[in-house]
């Protein structure tokens, strides 16, 4: 990579220009001070030197007007640190919805990365420049994190529950990736690089390879643990039927209502009594253990594609990613 020396790295995405405006306010708030304070230690210690003459026992008195300064503009200050931060932080947490999903699961001590078309890579991650991606994360063991200095994110990947992270890649180039959360003896070697492409490049590099697409995999694995003798309508009317669920709204035995996103998708499979569909038994086995996260993912992709009831002729349309 680039040899010479840089303070910085590369600003590649969309979001590091408004990452590194943020810092650099507060690097200047804060050598401003630390000047301030430095001159005034200097100045005051020659101008009260022991041997200087001035009247030592001065009454000031209560100086209000000093205290409410020195409170009030440093408040002012840090107003605008945090303001400016949690805008920054929000708009690095809503992806667009036209974002490209890649899936990303973490595990001592690689990072196994899925595209939505089925393309499966190892510690690499290629991308067209110029579009949105969304990748959602998790790990198979302990706590690692996602991190790409020259995008200016980073996210850590947990175990048992989904992380995001989104971002647009402004440059072509290949970019450090890192796992910035120790995560055991070769936590320095789970590193990996971003390649972001022109988007020519990126559709040749899509051809090749097998690519059989998550949700096909999906169904394979709906028919090898055998969802299907409970979750297939007219089988068992006792279990709820599974089309439509996705981004829908359930209610509980409990009576609350949950959406049905990833991560209550994940836990219907692994832990089913931990949320149970009101007006159901809780007899579904639990698929903890037999199935792993990339697994998990391809399984969700299909439960994500089946369509709601009413339109099921129209199954392709509302396939995920
Ligand atoms: C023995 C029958 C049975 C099998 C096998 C089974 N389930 Fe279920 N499943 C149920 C029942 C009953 C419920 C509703 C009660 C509950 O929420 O636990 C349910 C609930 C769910 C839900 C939540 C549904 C909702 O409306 O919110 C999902 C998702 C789900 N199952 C997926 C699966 C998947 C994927 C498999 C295969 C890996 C599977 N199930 C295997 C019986 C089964
Ligand atoms: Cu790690």
């Amino acid at each position: 990579m680039d040899k010479s020396f840089r303070l910085f790295p590369e600003a590649a995405s969309t979001a590091a220009p408004a990452v590194d405006r943020l810092y650099f306010f507060l690097l200047a708030v804060s050598s401003f001070f630390t000047l301030l304070i430095c001159v005034a230690i200097l100045y005051f210690a020659v101008k009260y030197r022991r041997s200087a003459s001035f009247a030592r026992s001065a009454d000031y008195g209560s100086p209000w007007k000093l205290e409410v300064t020195w409170s009030l503009i440093p408040l002012a200050l840090t107003m605008v640190m945090f303001f400016w931060g949690a805008v920054l932080y929000f708009r690095s947490h809503r992806a667009p919805p036209e974002s490209a999903k890649v899936s990303v699961v973490g595990k001592q001590w690689m990072w196994k990365i899925q595209h939505a078309g089925g393309k499966q890579e190892i510690n690499a991650l290629h991308l067209p420049v110029g579009r949105p991606v969304q990748l959602t994360m998790i790990s198979e063991d302990v706590i690692h994190s996602f991190y790409v200095p020259a995008f200016r994110l980073k996210q850590d990947v947990l175990p048992g529950s989904y992380t995001t992270l989104w971002f647009e890649p402004t440059k072509v180039g290949r970019f450090h990736l890192f796992c910035a959360e120790y995560c055991g003896t070769s936590h320095s070697d789970m590193i990996g690089e971003v390649v972001v492409m022109d988007p020519a490049d990126y559709s040749e590099w899509l051809q090749g390879g097998p690519t059989e697409s998550p949700v096909e995999a999906g169904r394979r694995l709906f028919e090898q643990f055998r969802c299907g003798n409970c979750h297939a309508a007219p089988v068992r009317p006792r279990c709820p039927p599974l089309d439509g669920l996705y981004g829908s709204q359930v209610a509980l035995s409990g009576g609350e209502m949950v959406t049905a996103d990833e991560a209550y998708l994940r836990e219907s499979i692994l832990n089913p009594q931990a949320k149970v569909v009101a007006g159901y038994q809780s007899v579904m086995p639990s698929y903890e253990g037999q199935i792993d996260e990339a697994g998990l993912f391809e399984l969700i992709a299909y439960v994500k594609s089946l369509a709601p009831p009413e339109q099921s002729s129209d199954k392709k349309q509302s396939a995920p990613q």
